[in-house]
């Protein structure tokens, strides 16, 4: 009989879930009337504008390469500092950001919507198109980011019941309710984005738009997506005026309503760093020096290698998680340890990057359209250094055409980064040679290597080994390029001659092949065969220069510099020897920021630069095309001491019986309440003192950090937090065992005499991490927040307690995000003086919340505020607890007791005011623990961070010495010169 059950079951098994999978395939279909016809990009009214085929897209017909990156203008909250940091993003060689606009950000309640100020995409979208630079626009609904949850407002998250259309784990249903609120961001983001779409008007900036972000729509082959969510949000878009390409940022695609590209040139997001979150103690610099100065390039030219041409990097510039935006993944900054870093400068990362760029975008006529080579001609004498080999592929193939990039990175950890590179070569009817070449590549570094390519002059370059980081092209006669100071050899075919002031070796092998190699200087070589036209010119740099080569390529869609002779994908100009460079064709000037190491810059170009520049006489470039100019501002303005005083102290603090409370039903009390969601939330109850046994005891259970009074005494404080999916405070699962978070206080000796009134006064101060970003699979998004549940122990009666709340109501805000969550914090108060302020007073539990205030003077004097630059930290050292207000902008959440590792909290420089005493720093302050005054360390300074070629790390203090404050170092300051061209 058992066997009989048992073959049944294993029949009946299979079908029914077959049946279930058959079943969810179908109802993943959906019923909105709307077809892909409705919503796709129409080729032959915009086709010109835009199009694309398997190999890249074409802008007005001309392939275009796509260098992105992500930049979020909310977690920059000073509109002053867009253009800057965008203008870094051009100087590393980007032509694109990809911008995520932030639903909560604009939204504070239903039906309001603000775009001002800070908030004003218009000018944002208006500074793109007057810095060249395409928009990739993702207006989410759902953003993720690491965003307080994931960039919905509060109250979406409070009013609707199914986000993101999830009814459960797992499973979606389709909720009318929840699309017309996306309806309505949509109505309001797209139409200003619409105006600037490159088919609207000339000059337009945004060149597609992404709807939704990662929304996976299929888990490992399961069905989980809902067509529907996508059908409707696409149409949505078309009906405001949307008609760039539309795409997604998805890695499993199901029913995905936008059709996708042939193939993979458009890769969505290629990760430039990482995150650090709470609880972890590792900081930005950490993750920095864990990836090394290398990794986004190899990263990058890796993706190229897959053939890609179009591509953003995620981040590019972090910035500050200010205020309460950021999710529990990430604290204050959002440094990202990015190629830019928060405080604005430019690390080796981009530094690095930016020669892969440099040499893409020199080939970029050819580089668009490749296709993978199947047998390389290229092998190399150690493993894991040669990746592989892409020929390009020109429309109309004239000789030298066929031009070869052969990838190289080297994940070889275990020999010498110097190798040999074996190539196979045919010189014309010849039988093949195969002859060898050095190449040094160090441990995780990567470049692209130039192949079977034929110059301007008419030489014919078989192989390089030598990475070419620039190609130059003069009045269509000479050609230059420049190639580091490196091991390395160039191979070509036919006789050549070489000149110039480098010492060189020349190697024949086959019949004509010329092998030249130089010695290890800088200089220049000029090479030329017998029936060359012009000349190439080879510069050798240093690693030194190379890190500052800055140039400017024109897109053939932004070019505006009729007056210059131009060569498709020549760059304009050409400099190094100063940390930054922005060139502005349109006026020919070239604004230049140098450091303190920095007393000139030299520049390669076909126009000369005005003023003070020695023509001719460079010393290791004596060529007519290449100026010197030396600095002399920085003289007048090197007298800066970026440690500013902090004076004017003050402070006040919070009587909890003064705020205004209202009663809720903790049970009832629905826990994501508008006011509920970030920062602080208060909590109080009052009981009698009728104890019986020895020890009354209170237990608590609330997200994410909360800390305890009785009767105006600190009783205690607890952080829970976990990254696992279950457990409490977890940040993407469900929280299946939310009794585990329970924590117990013993609270016996802080209760009155006995007593049957309600005597005792119980305050929990909760402060919540924010909603998690997580709305994807479990839905934590919707995890509760703030106080669960407290009960008293010990108490004679069953004492049933009565909970009030009082709280910041979020809606009311301009800015929900700009609070600590304590009510009345903007209320002008009765500030008491303090000679010695908190490092004098020290930190004591008992005081409750006090606030602490002080001004200080900017170090820069304004008469030099436009030649220099020179951003701030606030340096937080103590285990106690802090918000952070900076002139009115909350812009910092510090945790001394370990819970995040930040210590530094970046000043932003537009928030900043020039003149005395004219900044003003609010600090809430409480403790778990008395932190003696000896043990604080409140300071503003400059940045100290290692060489400014390198990745911009802090300069770490050294540990459990006295010397940490003391350190003598060289903040960061820059002086910026312009040098117009004639
Ligand atoms: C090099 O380019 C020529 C055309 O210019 C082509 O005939 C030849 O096959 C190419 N060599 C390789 C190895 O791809
Ligand atoms: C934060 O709020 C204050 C007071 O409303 C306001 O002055 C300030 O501009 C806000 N900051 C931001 C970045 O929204
Ligand atoms: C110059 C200036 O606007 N300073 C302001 C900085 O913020 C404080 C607090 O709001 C103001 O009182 C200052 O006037």
């Amino acid at each position: 009989m058992a066997i009989v059950e048992l073959a049944a079951l294993l029949t009946v098994l299979p079908a029914g879930l077959v049946a279930v999978y058959l079943w969810l395939l179908q109802s993943r279909k959906g019923g909105l009337p709307i077809t892909t016809a409705d919503c796709a990009y129409d080729k032959s009214k915009y086709g010109d504008i835009l199009n694309w085929d398997k190999f890249c897209l074409y802008i007005h017909g001309k392939p275009t390469l796509i260098i992105s990156g992500e930049f979020h203008y909310w977690r920059l909250p000073d509109k002053s500092r867009w253009e800057s940091i965008l203008k870094k993003y051009r100087a590393g060689g980007f032509n694109c950001v990809r911008i995520y606009f932030h639903w909560g950000y604009h939204s504070p309640d239903n039906g309001i919507y603000k775009f001002d100020d800070n908030r004003d995409v218009n000018y944002l979208l208006n500074l793109c198109e007057s810095l060249n630079l395409y928009v990739l626009a993702a207006p989410g609904p759902y953003i993720c980011a690491e965003t307080q949850a994931g960039g919905f407002p509060f109250w979406v998250v409070e009013k609707v019941k199914r986000l993101r259309n999830l009814l459960f784990t797992g499973f979606k249903k389709y909720d009318p309710e929840f699309s017309d609120y996306q309806k309505q961001w949509f109505d309001n983001i797209l139409p200003i984005i619409a105006k600037h779409q490159i088919t609207e008007k000339s000059g337009g900036c945004v060149i597609a738009v992404q709807i939704e972000n990662e929304l996976i729509e299929k888990i490992i082959n399961l069905p989980f997506g809902l067509h529907d969510e996508m059908r409707f949000l696409c149409k949505v878009a078309r009906d405001c005026g949307i008609n760039v390409p539309l795409f997604t940022n998805d890695p499993m695609e199901l029913g995905s309503f936008i059709s996708k590209p042939s193939s993979n040139f458009f890769n969505r997001g290629s990760f430039g760093g990482w995150f650090t979150t709470y609880k972890l103690q590792h900081t930005f610099d950490d993750v920095y020096n864990y990836y090394g100065d290398a990794f986004t390039r190899t990263a990058y030219e890796s993706v190229l290698a897959q053939g890609c041409t179009m591509s953003s990097i995620y981040m590019t510039y972090g910035g500050t998680n200010w205020g309460t935006l950021g999710d529990i993944d990430g604290y204050t900054s959002y440094d990202y340890s990015a190629c830019i870093r928060e405080y604005g400068y430019m690390s080796s990362r981009i530094r690095e990057l930016r020669l892969g760029i440099h040499f893409i975008r020199s080939f970029s006529d050819l580089f668009t359209r490749t296709e993978r080579v199947k047998n390389p001609n290229i092998s190399t004498s150690i493993n894991n250094v040669f990746n592989l080999q892409r020929k390009s592929l020109m429309k109309n193939v004239k000789p030298g055409d066929e031009v070869l990039f052969s990838f190289f990175r080297n994940f070889n950890d275990h020999q010498t980064p110097m190798f040999q590179v074996f190539v196979a070569y045919k010189e014309g009817q010849r039988r093949e040679q195969k002859f060898s070449m050095r190449c040094l590549l160090p441990y995780k570094t990567s470049f692209i290597a130039l192949g079977n390519y034929t110059t301007i002059t008419g030489l014919n370059l078989i192989f390089s080994t030598l990475p070419i980081h620039l190609r130059i092209i003069q009045n269509l006669i000479n050609e230059i390029w420049i190639i580091p100071v490196n091991v390395g050899e160039l191979a070509f075919q036919g006789d050549i001659t070489v000149d110039g002031n480098l010492a060189y070796t020349i190697r024949k092998v086959g019949h004509a092949i010329h092998i030249v190699s130089f010695d290890d200087v800088g200089g220049f070589a000029r090479i030329k065969s017998p029936d060359s036209n012009g000349d190439l010119y080879i510069l050798r740099l240093h690693k030194e220069s190379l890190s500052t080569l800055h140039t400017t390529f024109e897109d053939s869609y932004w070019a505006k510099s009729n007056d210059f002779t131009t060569i498709p994908h020549s760059p304009l100009i050409v400099s190094w020897g100063t940390q930054n460079v922005y060139f502005d064709p349109s006026n020919s000037l070239l604004e230049t920021q140098y450091g303190d190491q920095e007393h000139e810059i030299t520049i390669l170009s076909s126009k000369e630069p005005a003023d003070h520049v020695r023509f001719q006489s460079h010393p290791t470039y004596p060529l007519p095309f290449v100026y010197k100019k030396q600095f002399t501002a920085g003289e007048k303005t090197s007298e800066v001491h970026l440690v500013p005083k902090l004076v004017r102290w003050s402070y006040r603090t919070t009587n909890f019986n003064d705020l205004d409370w209202r009663s809720i039903d903790l049970k009832n009390g629905g826990p994501i309440e508008n006011f509920h969601a970030s920062g602080h939330i208060l909590y109080s109850t009052k009981f009698p003192s009728n104890y019986s046994s020895s020890k009354v005891q209170l237990s608590v259970n609330m997200r994410h950090r909360c800390t305890i009074f009785v009767n105006d005494h600190f009783v205690g404080g607890h952080t829970t937090f976990s990254r696992q999916l279950f457990f409490p405070g977890s940040k993407n699962g469900p929280e299946l065992f939310k009794h585990f978070g329970d924590e117990k206080y013993d609270i016996t000796q802080f209760l009155h005499p006995n007593g049957d009134e309600e005597k005792n006064s119980l305050v929990i101060l909760v402060e919540s991490w924010g909603l998690s970003r997580q709305s994807v699979i479990f839905n934590d998004v919707k995890n509760p927040r703030g106080l669960l549940s407290a009960n008293i122990n010990g108490l004679v009666k069953e004492t049933k307690l009565s909970w009030n709340i009082s709280g910041v109501d979020l809606r009311k805000l301009d800015n929900p995000y700009n609070t600590t969550g304590i009510p009345n914090e903007r209320k002008h108060f009765d500030w008491k003086e303090s000679e010695k302020g908190i490092c004098g007073h020290g930190v004591v539990p008992n005081d409750g919340i006090r606030w602490w205030c002080f001004r200080f003077s900017h170090p820069i004097e304004s008469k030099f505020k436009d030649i220099l630059n020179a951003p701030l930290r606030l340096v937080l050292y103590g285990a106690f607890t802090s918000y952070i207000f900076l002139n009115d902008t909350l812009i910092g959440r510090y945790y001394g007791n370990g819970d995040c590792a930040q210590h530094d909290y970046y000043l932003m420089d537009g928030l900043l005011k020039f003149g005395d005493d004219e900044n003003e720093i609010i600090m809430m302050v409480y403790s778990w623990e008395t932190v003696n005054p000896e043990e604080i360390v409140v300071e503003i300074r400059g940045w100290e961070i290692d060489d400014v070629k390198k990745s911009g790390n802090l300069i770490k203090p050294k540990k459990g010495t006295d010397e940490d404050i003391e350190l003598e170092v060289k903040p960061w300051i820059v002086r910026k010169e312009f040098i117009p061209l004639t």
